[in-house]
């Protein structure tokens, strides 16, 4: 079956799927951004589990569970602050997906959901960091069949924007006449 993939406006932390994808940093104890909601709507279970991994290197993953989320399990991938450009940022990027998507898959998970990793508080800008996590997602996806569905989870109307365009998605809720 060919995976899908979507993008959509929403809060990561309410998604009923299989895993979502946290933006964390090294020490994997929480931070400010979707990092912090997550571990809010978790509960301190999370932060529990978190503090058994040994932090996390920038473009590697670690998985968890969900707790007192709707999401089964949380993959934390911590991606790189953005310095310009030229300091590896896109290979560190691309790599948060991969290595996402390579935990996702040998844990059975077939829907899971990405927030704009290193997008906020790292500053990334969104246009490289979509046009490369669109791309670098449609290239892992042929080697996981068992992924079915990644979804592109978008805090803001423009980053959503962003993606759909990427995507070729049709805007949402557009009436004939509208
Ligand atoms: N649902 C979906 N997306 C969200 C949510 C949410 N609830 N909240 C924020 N975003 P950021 P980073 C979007 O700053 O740039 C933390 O302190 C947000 O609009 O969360 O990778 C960590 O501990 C943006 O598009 O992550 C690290 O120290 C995207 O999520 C640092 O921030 C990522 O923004 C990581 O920075």
């Amino acid at each position: 079956m060919t995976p899908s993939l979507h993008a959509l406006h929403a809060d990561i932390t309410t998604l009923a799927i299989d895993a979502i994808v946290n933006a964390a940093n090294t020490s994997l104890l929480g931070g400010g951004g979707v990092d912090g909601a997550i571990h809010r709507a978790a509960g301190p279970e999370l932060l529990h589990e978190c503090r058994a991994l040994g932090g996390c290197a920038t473009g590697d993953a670690k998985i968890t569970r969900g707790y007192r989320l709707q999401a089964r399990h949380v993959i934390h991938t911590v991606g790189p602050v953005w310095r310009g450009g030229a300091s590896g940022e896109p290979a560190l990027l691309a790599s948060c997906y991969r290595r996402s998507l390579e935990i996702a898959a040998l844990n059975g998970i077939a829907t899971l959901a990405f927030p704009g990793i290193s997008t906020g508080i790292y500053g990334y800008p969104i246009g490289p960091a979509a046009e490369l996590a669109v791309a670098t997602v449609r290239a892992c996806l042929q080697e996981f069949a068992a992924i079915d569905k990644v979804m592109f989870c978008c805090f803001s109307r423009s980053d959503l924007a962003v993606y759909q365009n990427l995507l070729g998605d049709a805007p949402p809720n557009r009436l004939p006449n509208s």
